[in-house]
């Protein structure tokens, strides 16, 4: 793939990822604090960015805090998604 065609998608992928934040704070109402706490469980693989299944997973987690749950400080082995576990591991 050309370079430029890369830096086009690598910058839609930031974009969306921004976007990510702002919908969470939108249909959660929760303080940054806590979003950036769900944000890093959800980062499983610690690159700054969600991928699909994580997107998926942070989801569930404002449920879960929505719900009136505390918040783990770190992610349960349950809630990893399978195809993160090996990440989630290495960290
Ligand atoms: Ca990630």
């Amino acid at each position: 793939m050309p370079l430029n065609e890369t830096n086009i998608y690598l910058e839609l992928f930031h974009l969306v990822n921004s976007a990510f934040i702002t919908l969470l704070q939108m249909k959660s109402h929760l303080p940054n604090t806590e979003l950036a706490l769900i944000w890093r469980l959800a980062d499983v693989d610690r690159d700054g960015y969600l991928d699909l299944e994580q997107w998926a997973l942070a989801n569930h987690l404002v449920r879960v805090r929505l719900e009136g749950h505390q918040l783990p400080h770190t992610l349960p082995n349950h809630l990893t998604p399978p195809s993160l576990k090996s990440a989630a591991s290495e960290k």
